[in-house]
């Protein structure tokens, strides 16, 4: 199971690890003595997979000081203090994990600009929930247009997982109350909300956010349980400042990086954790229900740097 996992994350992280090892194996490969010079592909290496100019130079330069210092010797002790540095950087957000759970149904929210992923995400949120023993409603909270409802319905008549949904142009906030009321009369554990796409500089769109979320907070204790931010990682790093300020108004406490599987950039997920101080709980790695994979640290930094 575990060794599945890791052969589809690499496989997502295919075009991220090779192109980021081309550049990084210069520096990895060599023996002996290490020169500071010699960290400049590291440096390279972690700007072009959209780790961000300012994060990989703090990163090398870090490194350049322990080896100016003599604390990393030689070449060979490299790649372990990279792989530790990268991995203190990522933990570092992951203390609160939004896995403490109040009361019932558990509510998910998916937030985020247009086209990042969110109604796919939502279903395969779904599947993967109902896979781990937990009975599942989606709730189509994007009312905007019509056609969003019915992507939401093709998924959730796939999956065989009860819909939630008014008319186009509905309240989303009435949909969410609906939804949750549908959830308690069939003893369902887990509510899934998809969200129409919003940039956050509408005003109006960003309220009517919150009022989806105040009803959550209402109708149930500890609610919504989590709100994850979809971001696409095509867009890079590019995203992360228009994020950020989404983030601090929709109440997010977890990102989902989604079309992984399209670019070499998969630095962007450490710029997330330095820039948004928010773990990255899923990756997206393709269109199907079953390409969503929890993100690990852990096998993420050892896929990048081909520790295992
Ligand atoms: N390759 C790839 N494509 C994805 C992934 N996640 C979503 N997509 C595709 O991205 C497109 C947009 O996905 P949606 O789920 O509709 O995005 P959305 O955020 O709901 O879009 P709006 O509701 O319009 O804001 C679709 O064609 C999806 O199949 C992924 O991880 N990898
Ligand atoms: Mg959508």
């Amino acid at each position: 199971m575990a060794r599945t996992m890791l052969e589809k994350l690499k496989k997502g992280l295919f075009m991220t690890h090779t192109e980021f090892l081309e550049k990084v194996g210069e520096t990895f490969r060599r023996s002996g003595p290490v020169a500071p010079e010699q960290l400049d592909g590291l440096e390279d290496a972690l700007i072009a997979a959209d780790t961000g100019v300012e994060l990989s130079l703090r990163l090398t330069d870090e490194l350049r000081e322990e080896v100016r210092s003599g604390r990393i010797s030689s070449a060979e002790e490299l790649r372990p203090a990279v792989r530790t540095r990268l991995l203190d950087l990522l933990r570092s957000t992951a203390e609160d994990a939004g896995e403490v759970t109040t009361g019932s149904p558990r509510i998910t929210m998916l937030v985020g600009v247009n086209g990042t992923g969110k109604t796919t995400t939502a279903a395969k949120l779904a599947k993967r929930r109902r896979e781990a023993g937990r009975s599942v409603l989606l709730a189509a909270a994007d009312t905007f247009r019509a056609a969003a409802v019915e992507q939401l319905r093709v998924w959730a008549d796939r999956l065989d997982v009860p819909l939630v949904h008014q008319a186009e142009g509905a309240d989303p906030a009435a949909v969410v109350f609906d939804a949750i009321a549908a959830a308690r009369a069939r003893g369902i554990d887990e509510v899934i909300v998809d969200t129409a796409g919003r940039l956050h500089t509408r005003t109006n769109l960003m309220k009517e956010l919150e009022k989806v979320r105040k009803v959550a907070e209402r109708e149930v204790e500890g609610a919504p349980h989590e709100v994850l931010l979809v971001l696409d990682a095509t867009t890079g790093s590019n995203g992360i400042e228009q994020a950020k300020r989404f983030g601090a108004t929709a109440g997010v406490n977890g990102v989902v990086l989604t079309k992984l599987d399209g670019t070499a950039k998969g630095g962007v997920i450490l710029a997330i954790a330095e820039g948004l101080g928010l773990p990255v709980r899923w990756v997206g790695v393709g269109e199907a229900a079953d390409d969503l994979l929890p993100f690990d640290a852990e096998e993420f930094v050892d896929a990048l740097l081909e520790l295992s």
